[in-house]
């Protein structure tokens, strides 16, 4: 079949609207119509070619939401009709990793979806001149219609929104996922979340859900604050607006330290920040935010000698066939907020508009209609 893409032609391009040739789906394979898709930071990253691993031409987008089309041979869990969100990180529910309680890395088709293709080492999608497409994170939500190997969607409520629940599939399961499956949050808890973006509101809700009692946020941009209030901030730090250093600062605010820290910027100095202002003794800090190529994180050993914790997590710890299905449920029960984080609402013609948006600090979420 045919259908309608924004194609990631070279490292540092625009992306290209252009008609595609898709290839249905092979044995244990979905062809899935994408309704919408977020745009988060991991796609720039690989667009923008600050990726070392950016494979092109690609078909990016990992963040959508859509409806089953056609199922190929041997499919079970899912039928014409279902209402899915990809997974950038499947759950086959057999591999040592999804047998193991403490990870979410599911394993089975990492090597074929780190190089840009599908588990039987081909790729569904090709211009019309027939140069092959690379897919992206096994999602390539930035077409109209994409191929996913069945592992790697989670059926969802038929009735819950596209254009708000796309966002679980990345940024609202990241944030709500790092504070409830990584660090286990516990009631009357403090926090510090540093980074109040996409990814850093939905830490905070997830803290507010999770029973936390102090929920400071951190950023260098006051606009920030008022969205980080909605969503359950107590007290917000702007580093460039105190005297003195931040870390002691936190400190002093959280009395003494805070039990978890977040990283939700993707800055290795922060990071530190957000390790050191965890209390001595057992504080937490998780590293959510990817930082760029090569770059390395640093402390005084003492630090962790004395009791803090560094961990990281992707895609929050969700097992997503699992945990997806019930973080949509969460939101249409009202458990959690979405609709403010959908600040643009672009059609595919205009998607690069919504990566100089992000860059430009006005979005937290644009996503693309289809
Ligand atoms: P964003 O740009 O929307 O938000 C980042 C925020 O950090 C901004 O509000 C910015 O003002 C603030 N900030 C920047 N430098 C700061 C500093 N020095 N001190 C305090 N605040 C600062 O980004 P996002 O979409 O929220 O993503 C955040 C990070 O999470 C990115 O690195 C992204 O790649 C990563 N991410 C990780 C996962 C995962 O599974 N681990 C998943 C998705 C995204
Ligand atoms: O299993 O080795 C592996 C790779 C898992 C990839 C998880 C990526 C999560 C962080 C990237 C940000 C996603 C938008
Ligand atoms: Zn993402
Ligand atoms: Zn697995």
């Amino acid at each position: 079949m045919r259908t309608r893409a924004a194609v990631a032609v070279a490292a540092g391009k625009p992306l290209e609207i252009m008609e595609v040739e898709l290839e249905g789906p092979k044995k244990g394979e979905v062809l899935v119509e994408i309704k919408a898709t977020g745009l988060c930071h991991t796609d720039e990253f690989t667009r923008s070619g600050d990726d070392p691993e950016g494979i092109f031409p690609a078909i990016l987008g990992h963040e959508g939401a859509g409806v089953v089309i056609e199922v190929g041979e041997g499919v079970t869990s899912l039928e014409v009709g279902d209402h899915v969100i990809p997974l950038y990180t499947p759950e086959c529910r057999e591999c040592e990793y999804c047998l193991h309680p403490k990870t979410n890395l599911c394993q089975s088709i990492r090597s074929t979806q780190g190089q840009g293709l599908l588990p039987d080492g081909t790729t569904r999608f090709k211009m019309l001149d027939g140069t092959p497409i690379h897919h992206y994170m096994g999602c390539s939500t930035f077409a109209n219609h994409t191929v996913v190997p069945e592992i790697a969607l989670a059926k969802i409520d038929k009735n819950a929104p596209f254009d708000k629940v796309c966002y679980i599939g990345c940024g609202v399961t990241t944030g709500i996922g790092a504070v409830i499956n990584t660090a286990k949050v516990e009631i009357g808890s403090r926090a510090v979340v540093f980074g109040l973006g996409g990814i850093g509101l939905n830490v905070i809700q997830g803290l507010r859900l999770a029973g936390a009692d102090q929920i400071v946020g951190v950023d260098l941009n006051d606009d920030k604050e008022e969205m980080g209030r909605h969503f359950g901030m107590t007290d917000f730090v702007n580093p460039s607006k105190i005297d003195g250093d931040v870390v002691a600062h936190l400190v002093e605010l959280t009395k003494g330290g805070a039990d978890y820290t977040f990283d939700a910027t993707g800055n290795v100095k922060v990071m530190r920040q957000a390790l050191e202002c965890a209390h001595k003794g057992w504080g937490e800090s998780i590293i959510i935010g990817v930082a760029p190529a090569g770059a390395e994180i640093a402390t005084r050993p003492f630090q962790l000698v004395t009791g803090r914790v560094w961990r990281g997590t992707a895609f929050g710890g969700a097992k997503g066939r699992t945990d997806v299905p019930k973080i949509v449920d969460w939101y249409m029960q009202g458990k959690i907020e979405i609709d403010p984080m959908i600040t643009h609402k672009l059609k595919l013609e205009e998607i690069n508009h919504g990566f100089e948006l992000m860059h430009e600090g006005k979005s937290i979420r644009a996503v693309v209609e289809f």
